[in-house]
């Protein structure tokens, strides 16, 4: 079923068909004219949302499967909680959990893939083993050899804002201006990234929702993104079932939140957001679309 599942690499005259940004990966070009779905797999055993969860890569194929054919344009794949409160875990066993589902993921999807590691040494062998992008939570502070990796690699990378570590970063997060001080962080890693090889057109930048912030500094964020998108680089925005949408909604659980995740991803479209990552991906790409539709102001429908 997953290997039947396979789909066509993006043509390479996708960038010219979309006249616009788009990302280059080893499985081909990401136009980002449109927004793109990125469905979530965790290769853990404590993630914070149980549905996400899957360790063996057989199911693992299956699902990222069922993502693309759900409209998934790119699947990332994690095998560390970023959670709060999370433990860490070694890159030996990030990578024992990681590798099989990643090349099982492989051999079933064209799309490009993600993995989700800010660690070097995992992500060289997810590169390795099939990977295209690498989403790393801090931004290349963890691991000052990730940048310079993805540098030489040629691969995009996805630079998070993150305040403190997994284990400290609910504890009591305070900003004078959140969203100028999360723009200001990430145009400061940017430049890293820049300083390690990575060329411009090979960035991402995501504000961290969740990571190190209270409801009030989420939502500032979440209406702020065109502010951070006024540095020039994509957006990718992660709400999918997050804390902050079971708070609003009076502590529902994470499988309870998939009404509200549609609100904030609808309103992150609206924002400037290209890339959206979460669990729910026929619903979401439903949503990503008609938002989309109604930010363009019925332009090209
Ligand atoms: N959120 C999570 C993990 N990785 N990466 C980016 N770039 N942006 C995010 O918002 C983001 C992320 C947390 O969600 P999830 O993977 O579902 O849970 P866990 O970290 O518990 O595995």
């Amino acid at each position: 079923m997953a290997s039947a599942a396979r789909q066509p690499s993006p043509r390479p005259d996708a960038r010219a068909a979309s006249g616009g940004a788009c990302l280059r990966t080893r499985s081909g070009l990401l136009p980002l004219d449109r927004a793109v779905v990125v469905g979530i797999l965790n290769a853990t055993p404590d993630s914070f949302s149980r549905g996400s969860r899957i360790l063996d890569p057989g199911r693992a194929a299956d699902a990222a499967a069922a993502m693309v054919a759900a409209g998934a344009g790119m699947v990332d794949l994690g095998a560390e909680s970023t959670r709060p409160g999370a433990a860490p875990v070694s890159a030996a066993e990030e990578r024992r959990r990681l590798l099989p589902v990643l090349r099982a993921v492989r051999r079933a999807v064209a799309v490009p893939l993600s993995v989700d590691t800010m660690k070097a040494s995992v992500a060289s062998a997810a590169l390795d083993a099939g990977a295209d992008v690498v989403n790393d939570v801090t931004a290349g502070r963890f691991d000052r050899r990730l940048l310079p990796l993805c540098g030489e690699a040629g691969v995009p990378v996805v630079l998070m804002h993150l305040r403190g570590t997994p284990r400290t970063l609910q504890r009591a997060p305070r900003y004078r201006d959140v969203v100028a001080e999360v723009t200001a962080f990430l145009a400061r890693r940017a430049a890293a990234a820049e300083a390690a090889g990575i060329t411009r057109d090979a960035i991402v930048v995501d504000p961290g929702i969740g990571f190190g912030k209270t409801v009030g500094h989420n939502l500032a964020l979440l209406s702020g993104l065109p502010r951070l998108a006024a540095l020039g680089y994509p957006i990718l925005v992660g709400v999918s079932r997050k804390g902050f949408v079971g708070q609003l909604l009076g502590g529902v659980p994470s499988e309870a939140r998939i009404h509200g995740t549609a609100a904030a991803v609808a309103l992150a479209v609206a924002g400037g957001a290209r890339l959206l990552r979460v669990h729910d991906v026929a619903v979401m790409r439903q949503v990503v679309t008609v938002a989309e539709a109604i930010a363009r102001g019925g332009a090209g429908a």
